[in-house]
C-alpha cells in the first residue's frame, strides 16, 4: 500500500537504562499505531533467536565468555543481519519500533576498559538511521522500585551508571533526532508522550529518504 504511494515507514528506536520500560513501551506503541491505522511492527536488539543471537544470549547469561571486541562485533552483526528485512519493511510503508539499537552497543562496550566511543561506533556506521530516538530517562530509585537487577552480565549499579554517561555523550550528536522522555511517570503518560512524538516522526519521515547512521 505504502509502496504504491511511495511512502515509507519510520524507524523509531527506544533506548534507555535497565528497567526504564523500553520493552513495555515498544509493545504499547506498536499496538497504538496499529489501532490508529498505521502499519507497524516491533523489533528488538539483541534478537536472541538467530545463530548470532544465540551466541549473544549465552554471553549475557554468563554461560559463555567472549573476548570484548568479539562480543561487540557480534552485537553489531546481529543488527546488520536484520538490515535487508528492515529496509524492505520500511520501504513498503511499515513503521518499525526498535527496542535498543546501535546506541546500546556503543554505550555498553565503551564502558569497558580500553574502548573508546569512536572505535565502538565504527561497526554500526551505515546502518539505517533512526528517524526518532526516544531516550527513556528514569532515575535509579524509580528503576529499583520496578524490581531488582537480574543475573545477566552488565546488571550492576556501577556499570549502569557509566552506561548512562555514555548515552548522554551520544545524545550530544545533533544530527540525530533524540527526544528525552520522562519514563518515571505512569505507564499511560509515558505512552502518550511516545505516541505523539512517533506520529509526528511518521509524518515527517514518510517522504524523506532513509538516512545512514553516523555517516
Ligand atoms: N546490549 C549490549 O551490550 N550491546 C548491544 O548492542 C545491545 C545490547 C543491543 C540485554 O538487553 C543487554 O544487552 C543489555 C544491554 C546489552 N544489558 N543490560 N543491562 P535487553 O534488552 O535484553 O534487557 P534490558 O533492556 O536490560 O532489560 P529490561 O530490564 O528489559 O528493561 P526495559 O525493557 O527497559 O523494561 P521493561 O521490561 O519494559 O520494564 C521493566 C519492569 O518495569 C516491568 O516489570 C514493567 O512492567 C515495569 N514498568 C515499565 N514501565 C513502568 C512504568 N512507567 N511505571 C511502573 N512500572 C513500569
Ligand atoms: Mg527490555
Amino acid at each position: 500500500h505504502g509502496d504504491m504511494a511511495g511512502l515509507r515507514g519510520a524507524l523509531i528506536v527506544l533506548e534507555g537504562a535497565d528497567r526504564a520500560g523500553k520493552s513495555t513501551q515498544a509493545r504499547l506503541l506498536v499496538e497504538a499505531l496499529k489501532e490508529r491505522g498505521y502499519r507497524a511492527e516491533g523489533l528488538r536488539f539483541p534478537e536472541r533467536t538467530t545463530e548470532i543471537g544465540q551466541l549473544i544470549g549465552s554471553y549475557l547469561e554468563k554461560k559463555s565468555d567472549l573476548e570484548d571486541h568479539t562480543i561487540h562485533l557480534l552485537f553489531s552483526a546481529n543488527r546488520w543481519e536484520q538490515v535487508p528485512t528492515m529496509k524492505e519493511k520500511l520501504r513498503s510503508g511499515i513503521t518499525l519500533v526498535v527496542d535498543r539499537y546501535a546506541f546500546s552497543g556503543v554505550a555498553f562496550t565503551s564502558c569497558k576498559e580500553n574502548f573508546d566511543l569512536h572505535w565502538c561506533k565504527q561497526a554500526d556506521v551505515g546502518l539505517p538511521k533512526p528517524d526518532l530516538i526516544l531516550f527513556l530517562k528514569v532515575n535509579p530509585e524509580v528503576a529499583a522500585a520496578r524490581g531488582g537487577f537480574g543475573n545477566e552480565r552488565y546488571e550492576t549499579n556501577y556499570f549502569q551508571e557509566k552506561v548512562l554517561k555514555r548515552y548522554f555523550e551520544l545524545m550530544e550528536d545533533k544530527s540525530l533526532n533524540w527526544k528525552v522522555i520522562d519514563a518515571s511517570e505512569k505507564m499511560e503518560n509515558v505512552h502518550k508522550n511516545i505516541k505523539d512524538l512517533s506520529e509526528k516522526a511518521i509524518q515527517d519521515a514518510k517522504d524523506q529518504p532513509l538516512g545512514k547512521l553516523w555517516e
